[in-house]
C-alpha cells in the first residue's frame, strides 16, 4: 500500500523527555504539596513500566509502603493535584528549551510534509505537554503540521493497550497498512502493533534495553545532515537518513 501518514508517539521519541524533563517535574510536584517522595532516575525507570502520570503516582503509593494516613488530602484529590502542578511545571521547563526534539525529527516532518503525507500524534502525555513541545520546537504554528493530536486521557486505556492509535487511525479514515507509526518502548510498540501498524522504533534513554523484535526496523535515530543514521536492527540501505523510500519499503 501507497504510504499516506506516520504516527508519532512523543515522550522519547520526539525528545528525550523522561529523565530530566517528566522526571524532574514529577519531583517538583511532590515538593510543592511538602511530600518528601523523591524519583531517582533508577526509580523513575522502574516507574515508566506504568503509562500515564496520573497512573504512576497511584502505583508509587499504593505499591511503594507509602504511610496513606500521612498524605495531605485524599488520594483521589491528591492524584490530580499533584498532576497538574506537575503538568505546569513540565510545561515551563518545555518553554525554556529545555526539551529538543531529537536528531531528524524536524527534517522527517519536513519530507513527510513535501510528500504531503498525513501526520498525526499517539501519545499518553498530557495535551498541555506536547502543546508546549511543538510550540518550543517548530513554532506558535507548528501544531498546524498535524492533522490529528490524540492525547492523554483521550481513550479509556493507555498504552500498552492500542487504543490509542485505533483512535488516530478511524480519525484519519486510514487502515493500517497505509501507515507507519514511531516509538521508543516497548510499551509504546505493543499499543502500535495491536492496533496492527508498521512500527519503527528509535530507543531512548531508558528504553535501550527492551524488547523490539516486532519492529521490522530500529534506529538510533531518524538521521539528518550531520547525523547519519545507524541501523540497529532491520535492513541497512546505506543511506544517512530515514527517507520516504526507506519508510515505504516497510509496507507491504
Ligand atoms: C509517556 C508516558 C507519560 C509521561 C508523563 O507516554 O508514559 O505518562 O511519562 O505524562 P508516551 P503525563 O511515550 O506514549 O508519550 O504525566 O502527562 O501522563
Ligand atoms: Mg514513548
Amino acid at each position: 500500500m501507497k504510504l499516506a501518514a506516520l504516527i508519532f508517539d512523543v515522550d522519547g521519541t520526539l525528545a528525550e523527555t523522561e529523565r530530566d524533563g517528566h522526571r524532574v517535574a514529577f519531583n517538583e510536584a511532590f515538593k510543592q504539596k511538602g511530600l518528601s517522595w523523591q524519583w531517582d532516575v533508577k526509580t523513575y525507570g522502574d516507574l515508566l513500566k506504568i503509562t500515564g502520570g496520573k497512573e504512576r503516582i497511584r502505583h508509587y503509593v499504593e505499591t511503594y509502603n507509602i504511610d496513606k494516613s500521612s498524605l495531605p488530602e485524599s488520594l483521589d484529590t491528591l492524584i490530580p493535584n499533584l498532576h497538574k502542578a506537575k503538568t505546569d511545571c513540565f510545561v515551563s521547563m518545555v518553554a525554556e528549551g529545555k526539551m529538543p526534539f531529537k536528531t531528524g525529527v524536524t527534517r522527517l516532518f519536513e519530507l513527510a510534509k513535501k510528500d504531503q503525507l498525513k501526520l498525526a500524534i499517539a501519545t499518553t502525555t498530557t495535551l498541555d505537554n506536547i502543546t508546549a513541545l511543538i510550540k518550543a520546537n517548530l513554532g506558535s504554528s507548528g501544531l498546524n503540521l498535524f492533522d490529528i493530536v490524540a492525547a492523554g486521557d483521550i481513550v479509556a486505556n493507555k498504552k500498552p493497550a492500542a487504543d490509542i492509535y485505533d483512535y488516530v487511525l478511524q480519525q484519519l479514515d486510514l487502515h493500517p497498512d497505509e501507515c507507519l507509526a514511531f516509538e521508543d518502548s516497548h510499551n509504546g510498540l505493543l499499543s502500535a502493533t495491536g492496533a496492527k501498524l508498521t512500527t519503527i522504533v528509535t530507543p531512548s534513554f531508558y528504553t535501550q534495553s527492551e524488547d523490539f523484535s516486532m519492529s521490522p526496523l530500529v534506529l538510533d535515530s531518524f538521521g539528518d545532515e550531520k547525523h547519519k543514521v545507524t541501523v540497529l536492527k532491520g535492513e541497512d540501505k546505506g543511506k544517512d537518513y530515514l527517507d520516504i523510500e526507506w519508510m515505504q519499503s516497510l509496507l507491504s
